[in-house]
C-alpha cells in the first residue's frame, strides 16, 4: 500500500486520490469524517450526507461542529494546541505561504489565546462555536481548503457497480 490513501468498497464504490504524501493527513481526516459507520468504507449514503454539510443552506451550527471534528485530529474532543498548529501548518501549506517558525508560533499562540477563553489550553466546542460566530468568515476560510481536497480526489471517485474484479494493488 506503501503512501497511497484510498479504500475500496467491495459494493463498488472506489475513493482513491493522489494526494502528495502530507496531504494525506488531511484526507485520511476528512475520510474518518465521512466514514460515519466507522467501518474503512465510505457508502454512498455516507458520501451524500457528509458532502450535505458544505452545502450553503446548511445550518451554521452543523459547519462549525463539521470544522471542529476536522480540526480536532485525535479524536480527543478537544482541539489542542498541536492540532491548532498541525492546522495552520496545512492551511499555509495550501495557501504556499512561507512563514518562519516564530510567525507560525505566535499565530498559534495568538490564536489559542483568542479562542480558548477558560484558559485550559484546549478549545472545546463551546469556545469553538463562539468564536467562529464572531468570526463567520474563519469558518468558510477553514472549510474551503479541504473542500478542495475533496474536489481533487473527486475525479477518481469512480462508481463502479460491475467491474468488482479489477485488483488495485
Ligand atoms: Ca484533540
Ligand atoms: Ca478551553
Amino acid at each position: 500500500m506503501g503512501n497511497r490513501c484510498g479504500a475500496y468498497d467491495e459494493k463498488g464504490i472506489f475513493i482513491s486520490t493522489r494526494l502528495r504524501g502530507n496531504d494525506c493527513t488531511s484526507f485520511r481526516q476528512i475520510f474518518d469524517l465521512f466514514d460515519l459507520k466507522r467501518n474503512g468504507v465510505i457508502d454512498f449514503g455516507e458520501f451524500v450526507r457528509s458532502l450535505s454539510v458544505f452545502h450553503p443552506n446548511t445550518a451554521q451550527d452543523e459547519k462549525i461542529a463539521f470544522a471542529f471534528r476536522l480540526y480536532d485530529l485525535r479524536s480527543t474532543g478537544f482541539i489542542e494546541r498541536e492540532e491548532l498548529k498541525e492546522m495552520v501548518l496545512a492551511l499555509l501549506n495550501e495557501s504556499e505561504l512561507c512563514l518562519s517558525d516564530d510567525i507560525v508560533e505566535t499565530i498559534v499562540d495568538q490564536t489559542c489565546k483568542l479562542v480558548d477563553s477558560n484558559s485550559d489550553g484546549k478549545i472545546d466546542p463551546i469556545e469553538w462555536k463562539e468564536f467562529v460566530k464572531k468570526n463567520p468568515s474563519l469558518l468558510k476560510n477553514m472549510t474551503l481548503p479541504y473542500l478542495k481536497d475533496i474536489t481533487m480526489a473527486f475525479p477518481s471517485f469512480v462508481m463502479n457497480s460491475e467491474a468488482d474484479d479489477e485488483v488495485l494493488d
